[in-house]
């Protein structure tokens, strides 16, 4: 009973941020305040209450604003929540789930989307475009070796594995009720980029690419005391994502080593930094493919100066702003960017996303 309470508190005090924060829009029909708050105390009472869409989808926003870990919040009005909480079997799950792929990619001007799912669903996959991960007798990997043990389970559930690429496509896997089910994405759901430098043609023969869309799917919303535990979004990458870590780190694609020979560096030498210097050139890599390829990417210059006016249009407005130091400053020159130089306190505070363990065992 006492947790039903706090949930009950939690509810209030959402709906009550909604209608101070979150004026009806013109032709909007809706309850005064005291009323839609009487509400909320009857549904909480049979069940849990259900927050209508407009609620919801500023609660996603207010999800979005809080990550303290996310230097690209300054955007958290501009997205655009499907509310898709009806749906819940799998076949419809992936069909919304190809379909948030295709309106968020809109021809490389990537929007910002979140889809919501009904109860019992999960996305296996921490994110809806993964590559696989395959180990070698002689212990070494190809692909992603972060997905190791995702393909592993993926293969355990009847996925036969691809064709043995650094960069295979995982399927996803939808849970709904018990069960679970595999779905092959289909090429023109996945958008790619492939890695080519504008001056050292050596960066194109590594065979390098990425895909376009980051999109998040084992993460849980809550958003007035209630849990969404599927409900995957999308912005853009920042291209520090995958040229400084998911390319460059030790534990996934490793290619600063391969890198640095292509470009004639001295590798056997720490002092040459051969290492920065190839995950720099790697860094310019990507914003020119990106931008080549007509795909939108922010630079950790940019977006951390918007982070920065963020900051003060939440300071004008009231707000306090909280924030992950080591998440917000880039893995790349760091101390280039205005947000090194400022402290953050590190508050959890909801709406927000939540880790959440894994569906499978
Ligand atoms: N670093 C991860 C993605 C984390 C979320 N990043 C975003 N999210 N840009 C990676 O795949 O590299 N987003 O919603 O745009």
């Amino acid at each position: 009973m006492a947790e039903g309470t706090a949930a009950l508190r939690e509810a209030e005090r959402f709906v009550r941020q909604f209608y101070r924060e979150c004026p009806a829009r013109p032709g909007e029909v809706r309850a005064d305040l005291s009323e839609r708050l009487l509400e909320v105390r009857r549904q909480a009472a049979e069940g849990g209450p259900q927050f209508t869409s407009p609620e919801l989808a500023f609660g996603a926003r207010l999800a979005w604003r809080n990550s303290t870990r996310c230097v690209g919040r300054g955007y958290w009005p501009a997205l655009e929540v499907r509310d898709r909480r009806h749906v819940t079997r799998p076949d419809e799950v992936f069909a919304e789930l190809l379909e948030h792929l295709r309106y968020a990619w809109n021809g490389g001007a990537l929007r910002a989307v979140m889809t919501v799912f009904g109860p019992g669903v999960r996305v296996l996959n921490p994110q809806l475009i993964r590559y696989a991960a395959y180990r070698l007798p002689d212990g070494s990997v190809i692909g992603d070796p972060a997905n190791l043990e995702l393909t592993h389970h993926l293969m355990a559930l009847g996925w036969p594995g691809g064709p043995r690429t650094p960069f295979d496509v995982l399927p996803v896997a939808v849970q709904s009720g018990g069960t679970v089910r595999l779905f092959t994405l289909p090429p023109d759901a996945v958008r790619e980029v492939s890695v080519t430098h504008p001056t050292l043609p050596g960066v194109a023969d590594l065979g390098l690419r990425w895909h376009a869309l980051p999109v998040i799917s084992d993460m849980r919303l809550e958003v007035g005391g209630v849990s969404f535990l599927c409900a995957p979004f999308s912005g853009w990458y920042l291209q520090t994502e995958i040229a400084a870590r998911n390319l460059a780190d030790r534990d996934r694609y490793d290619v600063l080593p391969a890198l640095a020979r292509a470009l004639g560096l001295d590798t056997r030498r720490e002092r040459t930094l051969w290492r920065d210097r190839a995950q720099l050139e790697l860094n310019v890599a990507v914003l020119h493919s990106f931008d080549a390829a007509g795909v939108k990417i922010d630079d950790h210059h940019t977006v951390t100066r918007r982070f920065v006016r963020f900051e003060e249009r939440e300071a004008r407005a009231g707000r306090a702003v909280y924030g992950r130091w080591s998440w917000l400053v880039p893995p790349v020159s760091g101390a280039l960017t205005p947000v090194w130089h400022r402290s953050y306190r590190d508050v959890e505070i909801t709406p927000n996303f939540f880790p959440q363990a894994t569906a499978w065992p």
